[in-house]
């Protein structure tokens, strides 16, 4: 009675380009339409060493990262009625309000309700739940699962069977979701197609396992490194390329492997001159080249526009198109129900204190996810 918050070890961002350090901070109890969670695990996704680099845009600091988690609602703030203690949950980074424009659309999973407060690092009322020594620590894309306990707005959390390891389909908080997704509901590639995935970490070989549920036809992984091949052809890659083995530039070795080029293209990176190299390795007439990687501040796409003209598309993805609060339960079930794997995505596992290596070894290229057990 009268507590206002509760303490929590969590991993806090203090400045670009420095390590995270854990440290206890406070968390205020949720207010109206909030959720308080217990984080159980919490995967490490290339965005999060994105944003501590520095080069995010959107990037504040010091702020508590983390947004690949799952976890346990541990208190409810008033009105909120979708969730209840006990309950096993996701947090969304695209929440689902089921009221907005966007939500009503039909068109789009990128619920506005709460995205402009999210970017600023503060919950929908402007103000932040975290705090070290009266020091406001902010959020960081409406998750901040690097942190034992974290504060959510009720609109932004997927409840999914307790029979499903947290420890696992935490991954289904970004890296494979957006992956398959891309694929299954972005692209919407079909039976017999061919498909180019640029990038074998996390989301890239995410996007194979999308590929091959389509049943396409071809399956084309590119990465420089190739220790990423072992699991991508144990995944579903037909063909596995490493552009450095090449004299010709990779769009013009994939078109010369697919008669003219594949009908679809990913890129899972976050390099605009493979976003370009991606979209012209297309099919003329018809190939679509779909954007997941995330680019940093100031960096610009280009190409020729004859290269749309003559019928490739270009396009982008986020959260894989997928609508968590609706959609994510049915995926954790098809989890449940063997129809794909998460084991062979961790690489590593880890407690909050030694969370910088699973940074060293994303860097080193050495994992393809490191989960956070909490
Ligand atoms: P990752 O670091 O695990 O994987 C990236 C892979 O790209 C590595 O295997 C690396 O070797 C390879 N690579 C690097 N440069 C290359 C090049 N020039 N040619 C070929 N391969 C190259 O990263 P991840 O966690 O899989 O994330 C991939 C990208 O997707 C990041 O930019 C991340 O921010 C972004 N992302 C976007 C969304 C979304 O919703 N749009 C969601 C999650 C992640
Ligand atoms: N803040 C960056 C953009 C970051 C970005 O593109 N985020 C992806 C998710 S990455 C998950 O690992 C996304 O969903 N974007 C849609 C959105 O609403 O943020 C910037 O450039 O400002
Ligand atoms: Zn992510
Ligand atoms: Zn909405």
């Amino acid at each position: 009675p009268g507590q206002t918050s509760i303490s929590a070890k969590a991993a806090v961002a203090w400045g670009p380009g420095e390590p995270l350090r854990v440290e206890t901070i406070d968390v205020a109890l949720p207010k109206a339409g909030e959720v308080l969670i217990r984080v159980v695990a919490s995967g490490v996704c290339h965005t999060d060493a994105f944003t501590l680099s520095g080069d995010d845009p959107e990037g504040i600091f010091p702020a508590v990262l983390g947004h690949e988690g799952g976890g346990i609602v541990e208190m409810v703030g008033e009105g909120v009625t979708s969730v209840k203690p006990g309950d096993h949950v996701i947090p969304l980074y695209t929440a689902e309000c089921g009221e907005c424009k966007f939500c009503l659309s039909g068109k789009t999973n990128l619920c506005q309700a709460v995205r402009e407060t999210q970017g600023k690092g503060v919950m929908p009322d402007g103000t932040t739940r975290f705090s070290k020594d009266g020091q406001p620590i902010y959020h960081y894309m409406g998750c901040s699962t690097f942190s034992e306990y974290t504060v959510l707005p009720e609109i932004s959390l997927a409840r999914v069977d307790k029979a499903a390891p947290l420890e696992e389909v935490c991954l289904l908080g970004c890296g494979v979701t957006t992956g398959m997704g891309a694929v299954l509901n972005t692209a919407k590639v079909s039976k017999g197609d061919t498909v180019a995935i640029f990038g074998l970490g996390g989301i890239g070989l995410s996007a194979i396992i999308g590929a091959r549920m389509a049943g396409a036809s071809r399956i084309i992984g590119i990465d420089i490194n190739e220790s990423k091949f072992t699991l991508a052809r144990q995944l579903g890659a037909t063909d596995l390329v490493n552009p450095a083995q090449y004299a010709d530039p990779i769009e013009k070795v994939i078109v010369d492997m697919t008669d003219g080029g594949v009908d679809y293209s990913f890129e899972c990176i976050g390099n605009v001159n493979v976003m370009r190299q991606a979209l012209e390795c297309c099919h003329k007439g018809w190939g679509e080249s779909v954007i997941i990687g995330v680019a940093g501040a100031g960096q610009e796409i280009s190409t020729r526009p004859f290269q749309l003209v003559t019928g490739r598309v270009w396009k982008g993805s986020a959260f894989g198109g997928v609508k968590g609060r609706s959609e994510l339960p049915g995926i954790v079930q098809q989890y449940l129900n063997g129809e794909f794997g998460l084991k062979e995505f961790i690489t590593h596992t880890m407690e909050l204190d030694a969370i910088n290596d699973a940074f060293d070894l994303m860097h080193k290229g050495e994992s393809i996810r490191s989960v956070i057990r909490f």
